[in-house]
Parts: structure tokens; sequence; C-alpha cells
């Protein structure tokens, strides 16, 4: 049994960590660590995995219904990584010590959220273009700053993650390329998604720096490495000249280059985000109610590898 440390070990502990933490040196499970940063990171990782997954509904509805044998392989695949992502996070999620059961009953019970866009609907084949291309995007930008996290196993599942994203972020962009190509109705659908979907990936990035109440701590800690409004900046800065390459225009009316590499842009809504984390979103419904319809279905697949696993002991 472990006993709970003194008031003078605690300080002393505390600054071990924060040594650690100044010098780059990741935090790993077994390590003592502030209860408010093991607390942190409960929740941010578990909400990462829950996005992974929660974000396999929009694309999954068009695995049947892709235009070509070749990009439905290439559409499960994708797919298929994304959950993929979940279980690595879930797993880092672990190491801090909560089950994986409790991560998934407080995702039913609406305590924990995931990934804002993923309560938006995928309309046509166009959406899965600008899902791979600007949710991919903008989830890498995010996630290679993750890659530096101070937490070990939240990092070195980043490091994976991010090999296998910049493949989703290309199949996006191929296939909005490709439909600019095309006819002009197939040109008017690549440009509706974008109309849709540029907003939403916007706003994965969190509120405001000076609106956002997690990223003092998390910055302190290093947990995030850049804020909310650094990595939008950069999303915008890198997406905008990929639409403007293959013809398809930014729906913000006051986009303006303003050097080589830097755009000002028009705000969010942040009426429309809020709504949308607090749960009434057009799909957040539907979203949740599909997982966990999925979930109760899938007990007997859990059991069976459960007692599959006993049998090799
Ligand atoms: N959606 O103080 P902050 C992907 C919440 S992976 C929902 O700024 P923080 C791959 C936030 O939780 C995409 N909630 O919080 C893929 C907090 O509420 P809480 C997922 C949001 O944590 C692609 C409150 O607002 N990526 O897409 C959102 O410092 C295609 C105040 O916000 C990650 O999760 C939002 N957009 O910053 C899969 C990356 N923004 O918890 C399938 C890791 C904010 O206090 C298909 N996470 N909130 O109740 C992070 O980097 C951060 O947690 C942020 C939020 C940036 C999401």
């Amino acid at each position: 049994m472990t006993t709970k440390p003194e008031p003078v070990q605690i300080a002393q502990l505390l600054a071990e960590f924060e040594e650690k933490i100044n010098a780059e040196i990741k935090i790993e499970p077994s390590d003592w660590m502030p209860d408010a940063y093991r607390q942190h990171l409960i929740r941010q990782i578990s909400q990462h995995a829950h996005s992974e997954v929660i974000g396999m509904q929009p694309e999954g509805n068009w695995i049947s219904r892709a235009p070509s044998l070749r990009s439905k392989k290439i559409l499960l695949a994708k797919i298929q990584d994304e959950g993929g992502h979940g279980l690595y996070l879930y797993s880092a999620a672990e190491t801090l010590g909560v089950s994986r059961e409790q991560y998934i009953e407080w995702l039913h019970q609406g305590k924990a959220k995931y990934a804002s866009v993923f309560n938006y609907p995928a309309l046509n084949w166009a959406d899965i273009g600008a899902i791979g291309w600007l949710v991919d995007g903008a989830a890498i930008v995010n996630q290679v700053s993750l890659q530096r996290t101070s937490y070990g196993p939240y990092s070195r599942a980043m490091v994976r993650i991010c090999k296998e994203e910049s493949f989703h972020q290309r199949q996006g962009y191929e296939i909005m390329w490709r439909m600019m190509q095309g006819t002009k109705d197939q040109q008017m659908m690549a440009q509706d998604a974008i109309d849709r979907w540029w907003w939403p990936a916007l706003m994965m990035f969190g509120p405001h720096d000076s609106d956002s109440p997690r990223t003092s701590n998390a910055m302190r800690w290093k947990i995030k490495r850049e804020t909310n409004d650094v990595l939008r900046e950069k999303f915008i800065n890198k997406t905008v000249p990929q639409a403007e390459l293959i013809g398809l225009k930014i729906p913000d009316p006051n986009l303006k280059k303003i050097s080589d590499e830097h755009y000002a842009h028009g705000d969010i809504n942040w009426e429309e985000f809020n709504q949308v984390i607090n749960g009434n979103g057009p799909c957040n419904q539907e979203r949740l109610e599909h997982h966990i319809r999925a979930h109760r279905e899938g007990e007997w697949v859990r059991e069976a590898a459960f007692h599959s696993d006993l049998r090799k002991q």
C-alpha cells in the first residue's frame, strides 16, 4: 500500500516534476505528478480519443456510396485508421489510472466532450473530400504540435498518429482536386462542401486564447505546446493557398493576404460553437445514440475477445 506523501515531500516532488517539465523530460505513468496535471490529461486525452472514434461516423456513412472501388478502399482504410487512433489514445489515457469502460461511460452520459466538427452532417461525396482535407488538415496542425507534449504516452501516440494523418489530408485534397477538374456541377459541389466545412474546421482549435480557460495550465505544464489561436492561424495560412491552387474560394469575405504567408480573416460564430459543444449541434444526438447502440451491440464481441485472451494465459 502506498502512503500519502507529507506536505514537505509534496513540495520536493513538485519541484522535481517542474524541473523535468522545464528540461523537456517526459513525464511517465509511474512518475509522481500533481493531481491537477493528471486530471487535465485525463480530460484532454479521453476527449481526443472520443473524437477519433465519433469522427468515424460522418465518413462511415459514405463507404457504401463511394464512387469507385479505389475510393471505397481508400476511405475504408482511412476510417479504420481513425478507429486505431482512438485505441492508441484510450491506451494512453488508461495509463492515468482510469479504465476505458469509465471513459466510455462518461461519453455516454454526456460528461465528456468530443470535437465539435463531428456534429455536422456529411451530405455528399464532396463532404468526404472536405473532411479529409480540412478536418484532418486541422487535426494534423494540432497533433504535430502535440507530439512534443510533456506526457510520454500521449506524445508517443501522437507520433504514430501523425504519420497516418498526413495521408488522410492528402486523400481529402485529392477528392477536392478531382472534383474541381470535373463538370460544373462537381465544381459547385466541391465549393458547397468547403462553404459548409470551413468554419467548423476553424472551430476545432477551440475558443480564442483570451476565452480559453484551459490554456494557461496546459501551456505551463507543456501539455499544449502552442495556443488555440496560434494553431488556427497556422492552419489558415497553410490551407488558403491550397484552396486557391485548385480554384476553390474560402467562404470568408474578410479574408485578406497581409504578407507572403499570412492572412487576416473574419471571426468565428462563437454562438454556434457554444451551441455545438453544449450538445445542440445538427447531429449531436444522432452521433451519441449511434455510439451507444454500437457499443451495446458489440458487447458479445468484447466478451468473446476477453475470454479468448483468458484462455491464452
Ligand atoms: N470541440 O480552454 P479550452 C481528428 C472545449 S482529432 C469540442 O480551449 P483546451 C481526427 C474544451 O474541451 C480532433 N469541445 O480547452 C479525425 C473545454 O471544455 P471542458 C480532436 C471543445 O482543452 C479526423 C472548453 O471548450 N483533436 O479530428 C472544442 O485547452 C477526421 C474550453 O476550451 C483533439 O482533441 C472543440 N473544437 O483546448 C478523426 C486534440 N474546443 O473540457 C476522424 C487534442 C474547445 O473544460 C475523422 N485536444 N472545446 O469541458 C486539444 O488540443 C484541446 O483539448 C482543444 C481544446 C484545442 C480541443
